[in-house]
C-alpha cells in the first residue's frame, strides 16, 4: 500500500492551524502497529508531497501531479479537491463518500475546507449523484438547500443512532455501484470525545468503534481504491489519542 503525505493546512481559512503536522505525527504512529485488528502486517511505502506554504494553488497542482491510488494522510479537507480529481481520470464512474460531521459546501468560488465538495460538483469533476455523506451532523442551511436541490445522499447521524447496521448496508450498496471508490475520512465524523484534535469540534457524532465498523467493511470492496484521513491537529490534541486513533484508522484501511 502507498501512503501519501500533504502537511498542508492552506485550505483551512486559519481555523485548523497546525493539521499540516498530522501526517508526520500519523506516520510515527503507525509504524509502531505490528498487525492490524484482521491481523495483518502493516506493510506501505511512503511518500511525501511538497508543499509550497506561500502558494495554495502550486500546492494544489503538486498533489494533482503526485498523489495516486492508496492512502493519503492530510492536512485540511481541502487536499481532497486535488486528489478527487487525479483520481477521477481513471473511472468512468467514480465515487466519493465522505465520512465528516460537516457537509463543506458553503461557497463555490474557492478551494477551502468549507467549499471543495461544491466546487467538485461545480467543476463536473463528481457527479451529484456519486456523492454520499455518512456521519453529518451540522449543516449549514443554504449547504441543506444544495444538498437537497441536488438529491445528495446523506446517512446523518441521526440514522447511525437508528441502526448502524442497517446504515452500513444501504452506504455498501451505494458504493458497490462504482467502478472506483474513493473515501474521504474527516476526523471530525467522530465525536469531540474519541477525537479532541481538530478544529471543529462537533458534538454527537461516532464512536471510533462504529467508525472502524464502516471503514472494516467497505476495506473488503474490490472498488475501494483511494482513501483520505484529513483534519487531525496535533497542536489541539489530548494525550495525542487523535493522532492514534488516526494512525489506528489507516491501520485498518492498509
Ligand atoms: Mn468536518
Amino acid at each position: 500500500m502507498k501512503i501519501f503525505l500533504v502537511p498542508s493546512s492552506l485550505g483551512c481559512l486559519n481555523k485548523n492551524k497546525g493539521c499540516e503536522k498530522a501526517p508526520n505525527r500519523i506516520l510515527n504512529a503507525l509504524k509502531k502497529i505490528e498487525l492490524n485488528e484482521n491481523n495483518y502486517p502493516l506493510i506501505f511505502d511512503v511518500k511525501e508531497i511538497h508543499v509550497n506554504k506561500d502558494n495554495i494553488e502550486e500546492t494544489m497542482e503538486n498533489i494533482f501531479d503526485n498523489v495516486n491510488e492508496g492512502v493519503v494522510i492530510g492536512g485540511d479537507h481541502s487536499i481532497t479537491y486535488s486528489c478527487f480529481k487525479k483520481f477521477s481520470k481513471n473511472y468512468k464512474n467514480p465515487g466519493l463518500i465522505i465520512f465528516d460531521a460537516h457537509a463543506d459546501c458553503v461557497n463555490n468560488f474557492k478551494i477551502s475546507h468549507e467549499d471543495f465538495v461544491k466546487v467538485l460538483i461545480k467543476e463536473e469533476i463528481l457527479k451529484k449523484e456519486n456523492l454520499a455523506y455518512v456521519g453529518l451532523r451540522s449543516v449549514f442551511k443554504k449547504e441543506k438547500e444544495f444538498l437537497e436541490k441536488n438529491a445528495v445522499q446523506i446517512f446523518n447521524m441521526k440514522n447511525i443512532a437508528g441502526g448502524i447496521r442497517e446504515v452500513c448496508d444501504a452506504v455498501m450498496e451505494k458504493a458497490r455501484g462504482f467502478d472506483g471508490l474513493y473515501l474521504s475520512i474527516d476526523i471530525d465524523v467522530l465525536d469531540p470525545g474519541c477525537a479532541p484534535g481538530t478544529g471543529h469540534l462537533s458534538p454527537g457524532g461516532m464512536t471510533t468503534r462504529q467508525l472502524l465498523y464502516f471503514i472494516q467493511r467497505l476495506k473488503r470492496l474490490k472498488n475501494l481504491k483511494m482513501i483520505d484521513l484529513v483534519e487531525i491537529n496535533p497542536d489541539l490534541d489530548v494525550n495525542e489519542m487523535t493522532v492514534l486513533t488516526g494512525a489506528k484508522i489507516v491501520g485498518e484501511l492498509i
